[in-house]
């Protein structure tokens, strides 16, 4: 069999169509390609606690004091414990599944918190420290992976969308809602409307976040793109979704891209911040690669240990997010051991009455699935809940 002559013009490294399995150097090409950001990072606080500066973001968290710093702690904690109830919640069967959160607070609470009131939200299904940040109570995501509903909160009021489940179809939709805050003229000032997408690093390799990155680079959508790169997404390892850093993408679109360490919550407030500014201010989107890890499994179904070495979760763990700002309010603030106590209280408490609402939760009756399709009455859907409800009245009385 003839060898194919080799392409030019092809960068080194580069897949070739030939061979299923990668070679040794497209693998290294990939995982050079994806791995930390090196000076391309943008990062505020070392995982060692160290406050380290950074001439074009500084500014946009000279305000952020100790008291800032500490609240974004506290949010961090109780979003984390949150989590973890959750997760044990799910394992005693009070819930269908749950989504872990673990090792991704910096990246959700530092973008949440950058984010004002009239801007909107439109998140995935593991945005949990971002339904924090707009104001949604815990609880109320718990119905969600309990299956007694599929969200409850109204977006138009918390400025949040519900979560979505198809990967990256919420990237169209964020995409429109931008495109009708600019075409309806509330952007141009400080007081703008901007919109956050969130999505995974898998997330990219789906069509629709292409045709969103396209349609908000035209239209000059006030949207940030913000992707949080956990390095996995299920089983399959970034290195395995591109050949470039996925930052770098957005320049292929013709907007600004920017890699941030994700599990430094100021570097991430400071640069949802800037980007969320050129949104405002009309200059169309930007990509924000919030670079963290995953520290659990993808959802309570996988298990982990299937693919991938517990080594390199033990290397994420010395760069835990919550670990590195308690080093530097302790270290560096003088915060004394009473804000840690009074707060491991705040959590404990927190706990018990998560686990009480949710033991609590009544079952909604079978015709609810029919509620709230609709804005108004739809004739079709409401001879489909008499059906349904007329077939599980023939049950009645049975034994199962
Ligand atoms: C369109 C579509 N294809 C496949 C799936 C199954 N699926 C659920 S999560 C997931 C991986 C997503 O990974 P990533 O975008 O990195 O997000 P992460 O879960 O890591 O936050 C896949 C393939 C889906 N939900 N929707
Ligand atoms: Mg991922």
């Amino acid at each position: 069999m003839s060898q194919r002559p080799p392409r030019t013009g092809v960068a080194v490294g580069a897949p070739t169509a030939v061979g299923a399995e990668p070679g040794p150097e497209q693998v290294i090409a990939g995982l050079r390609a994806t791995s930390e950001g090196g000076a391309d990072l943008v990062q505020l606080l070392t995982p060692e606690g160290e406050r380290v500066g950074d001439e074009r973001f500084e500014s946009y968290v000279a305000d952020v004091g100790v008291d800032e710093l500490k609240s974004y702690y506290r949010d961090m904690v109780l979003v984390r414990r949150f989590d973890r109830e959750a997760n044990a919640l799910q394992r005693q069967g009070q819930l269908g599944i749950w989504v872990p959160l673990l090792g991704q607070e910096a990246a959700q609470i530092g973008c949440g918190r950058a984010m004002a009131k009239q801007d909107m939200a439109f998140p995935s299904y593991r945005e949990h420290g971002i339904a924090w940040c707009r104001g949604i109570a815990p609880t109320e995501l718990l119905g969600i992976f309990r299956g007694t509903d599929h969200g409850s909160w109204n977006p138009l009021e918390v400025g949040m969308h519900l979560y979505t489940i198809v990967i990256g179809n919420q990237c169209l939709n964020a995409t429109g809602w931008a495109m009708g805050s600019k075409l309806a003229g509330k952007v141009g000032d400080a007081d703008g409307e901007a919109t956050v997408c969130f999505f995974g690093d898998g997330a990219t390799s789906q069509g629709d976040v292409h045709e969103a990155f396209v349609w908000a680079a035209v239209y000059d959508a006030p949207l940030v793109f913000f992707c949080q790169n956990n390095q996995w997404a299920i089983s399959e390892p970034t290195e395995r979704q591109t050949r470039v850093p996925l930052y770098k993408r957005a320049q292929g679109y013709g907007f600004p891209g920017i890699r941030v360490d994700g599990n430094d919550v100021l570097a991430t407030l400071a640069v949802t911040r800037w980007a969320l500014e050129q949104c405002r201010s009309g200059n169309g989107p930007v990509l924000i690669e919030a670079f963290t890890y995953r520290m659990d499994a993808h959802t309570t179904t996988d298990d982990v240990t299937r693919y991938r070495l517990a080594a390199e979760v033990e290397t994420w763990k010395l760069k835990d997010p919550i670990e590195r700002l308690r080093v530097y309010l302790v270290r560096h603030a003088e915060v004394a051991q009473e804000f840690f106590d009074e707060l491991q209280a705040e959590s404990d408490t927190f706990a018990t009455e998560l686990r009480e609402f949710c033991f609590a939760m009544p079952d909604p009756p079978p015709g609810r699935v029919f509620d709230n399709v609709y804005a108004s009455p739809s004739p079709v859907l409401e001879a489909q809940r008499e059906e349904y409800l007329e077939y599980l009245s023939g049950f009645a009385g049975a034994e199962h």
